[in-house]
C-alpha cells in the first residue's frame, strides 16, 4: 500500500499558532504518513507515537530529535550525550543524570519550594490585574531550579532565550530559528561557559555530575555537556508547565472549583495540564532499519515527526479529549515522552507545579482571565508569553 501524503507544514505561523486545530486531519490520514514539504515521515496517533517511542532501536535519537539528520548535517550545537544518545552511551550517561536527579534530594526541597511559591502567589493575590507569566510562571523556576544545579549568579536571564533557541532549532531552518539564534548568540555562550566546573558553585546539580566524573562516571567534558542538559531542558519546559497550569485553571473555573473543594485532585490536575497543554508539541526519530506500520513500510534512515501532542488528545485513547478535566486520570499521557528517553527531569517539574498549585489553593479563590493571552511562536513548545489574571482572595 502507499503512505498517505500531506502538504501539512507544521511550522507554518498559523499551525504554530494553534496546533490543536489540525490534529484530527493527521490522525485521520492513518498510523503513518509523509510529509513531502519536509522530506519526512509523521505520526500522530497515541497508539503509534507510544510504540515508536518504545522501540528505540528502530527509531533512534542519535541522529538527532529534530528535523536535522546528524547524518546528513552539522548540529547546531554539540549533541546531548542524553536527548541525542542511544544505547550504550545513552544507558551510562542515563544512569548517572538519574541519580543525580534522584527522588529523595527532590523530596526534601518541596517545603522550600512550597514556601517560596507561596510568598510569590501571596504577593501577587489582591494586587489587580498582573502577567503571570514573567510575575509567576517564569518567576518561581528560575527562583528554584538554577539554585538547585549550583548555577552561578550572575547572567541567569541568559537561560529563557538560550532555551527558546534550543527548541526552535528541532525544526527546520526557518526564520523563527535564525531570528532566536541571532538575538541568542551572548545568551547559548553564556551557558557553554555555566556548565564549566570553575564557574559553577561548589555544592548542587552540577557539582554532583562533576562527582560523578570525579569517580570515573564520565571524562570532564562529558560533565560539562550532561550539566547543559539541565540548563537546556529544565527551564523553559517548566515555565510553560506552570503557564499552562494557569491558563487551563483560568479558562475553566468550575475545574478550578473543583479543585477547591477537593484539594486531593491536584495530582490529577497536573497530569491532566500536561496531557491537555500540548508544551513540547513534537520531537522526531530517526528510522534505523526499515519498519513496517500497518500495510505501509517507512524505508530506514528516514526522519519521523512524532506530534506528542496529537497523541494526547486522541479521541482513540482519551474519552473527550479536548476537554480539560482535573478529576481525569491522565496518567500514561505522552507529554513527557515515552521509554528509555522518557523526560529526566519530570519530578522536577511536577514539583514545581504542585507547589505553585498548593500555593493558589491557599491564597486564591477565583484565577481571573483579564485579557488575551499571547503566544510566542516556537518551533516545538507550545508556549505562554503572556497571561493576563487577576487573582481574588481567599
Ligand atoms: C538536552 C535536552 C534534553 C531534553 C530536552 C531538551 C532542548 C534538551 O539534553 O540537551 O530540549
Amino acid at each position: 500500500m502507499t503512505i498517505p501524503e500531506t502538504d501539512f507544514d507544521p511550522y507554518a505561523a498559523e499551525v504554530l499558532a494553534n496546533p490543536f486545530a489540525h490534529h484530527d486531519a493527521l490522525r485521520a490520514l492513518g498510523p503513518v504518513f509523509r510529509l513531502p514539504r519536509y522530506s519526512c515521515y509523521g505520526m500522530a496517533r497515541f497508539a503509534d507515537v507510544r510504540a515508536a517511542l518504545h522501540d528505540w532501536e528502530t527509531f533512534v535519537s542519535s541522529r538527532g530529535v529534530g528535523l536535522a539528520d546528524f547524518a546528513q548535517e552539522e548540529p547546531w550545537r554539540p549533541p546531548s550525550l542524553l536527548l541525542e544518545a542511544d544505547p550504550p552511551l545513552h544507558n551510562r550517561t542515563r544512569g548517572l543524570m538519574t541519580k543525580v536527579a534522584a527522588l529523595p534530594g527532590l523530596k526534601a526541597r518541596l517545603p522550600e519550594w512550597k514556601d517560596k511559591a507561596a510568598d510569590l502567589v501571596a504577593g501577587l493575590t489582591g494586587k489587580g490585574q498582573f502577567d503571570a507569566v514573567p510575575e509567576l510562571a517564569e518567576a518561581f523556576p528560575l527562583g528554584v531550579f538554577p539554585d538547585m544545579i549550583g548555577l552561578r549568579d550572575d547572567g541567569r536571564e541568559n537561560l529563557l532565550p538560550y532555551a527558546m533557541t534550543a527548541f526552535n532549532a528541532f525544526g527546520p531552518r526557518n526564520a523563527l530559528l535564525a531570528q532566536s539564534l541571532a538575538a541568542a548568540g551572548p545568551a547559548t555562550e553564556w551557558v557553554m561557559q555555566a556548565c564549566r566546573r570553575e564557574n559553577l558553585k561548589g555544592s548542587g546539580w552540577a557539582a554532583d555530575v562533576y562527582a560523578a566524573a570525579d569517580r570515573g562516571d564520565c571524562t570532564e567534558q562529558e560533565a560539562e555537556r550532561l550539566v547543559r542538559s539541565f540548563l537546556t531542558a529544565g527551564v523553559d519546559t517548566t515555565v510553560n508547565g506552570i503557564a499552562g497550569l494557569l491558563y487551563a485553571l483560568a479558562l475553566h473555573p468550575q475545574e478550578w472549583q473543583k479543585l477547591r473543594a477537593d484539594p486531593s485532585l491536584a495530582k490529577k490536575a497536573i497530569e491532566e495540564t500536561l496531557r491537555w497543554a500540548g508544551i513540547a508539541q513534537t520531537f522526531f526519530r530517526t528510522t534505523s532499519r526499515a519498519v513496517n506500520i500497518g500495510d505501509v513500510t517507512i524505508p530506514q534512515g528516514q526522519k519521523v515527526v512524532l506530534f506528542l501532542a496529537a497523541a494526547n488528545r486522541d479521541p482513540d485513547q482519551w474519552s473527550d479529549p479536548d476537554c480539560f478535566n482535573v478529576s481525569r486520570n491522565a496518567s500514561g499521557h505522552v507529554g513527557f515522552g515515552f521509554g528509555i528517553h522518557q523526560c529526566l527531569g519530570q519530578m522536577v517539574a511536577r514539583f514545581e507545579m504542585e507547589a505553585v498549585l498548593a500555593a493558589l489553593l491557599a491564597h486564591v479563590s477565583e484565577i481571573r482571565l483579564v485579557g488575551d493571552i499571547r503566544r510566542r511562536a516556537n518551533n516545538t513548545l507550545f508556549t505562554i508569553e503572556h497571561l493576563p489574571v487577576e487573582f481574588i482572595p481567599a
